[in-house]
């Protein structure tokens, strides 16, 4: 007969439930994982005065790979709230996209900024 594991606690404590390690014999570990989750990175994208709407959008679509709609709402929010998230990647696909937001943006002659914050 099963032992019932809502009875009363033996001497080593209340049986171990279906599928507890310890109730198969085996060896309970705490859990851990294996491999780092690689630490993440948010792309900011800073307000300014100059740096048309409709580029910063096209910025969004092209180097972060927003919709057309997201993209919208992003630089709608950076323009509101003087900046925002355009993406959360590892460090160096981040700095990546920093650097060509500054180039595309150099290239036209406005003043974009974008940065790297950690997640
Ligand atoms: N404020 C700019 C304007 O009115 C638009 C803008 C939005 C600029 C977002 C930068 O990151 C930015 N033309």
């Amino acid at each position: 007969m099963p032992s019932d594991p809502t009875g009363p606690p033996g001497p080593r404590g209340p049986e171990p439930l279906q599928g507890d390690p310890r109730r198969e014999g085996g060896v309970a570990t705490a859990t851990r994982r294996k491999t780092a989750r690689p630490e993440r990175f948010k792309v900011l994208l800073f307000n300014d005065d100059y740096t048309p709407m409709e580029f910063v959008v096209a910025v969004l679509e092209r180097i972060f790979g927003k919709s057309p709609a997201a993209a919208t709402q992003i630089m709608l929010a950076i323009h509101r709230s003087g900046l925002g998230v355009a993406g959360v990647y590892v460090l160096e696909v981040a700095e990546t996209k920093v650097a060509l937001v500054h180039r595309a943006a150099e290239e036209q002659g406005y003043p974009l900024r974008a940065g790297v914050e950690k997640e």
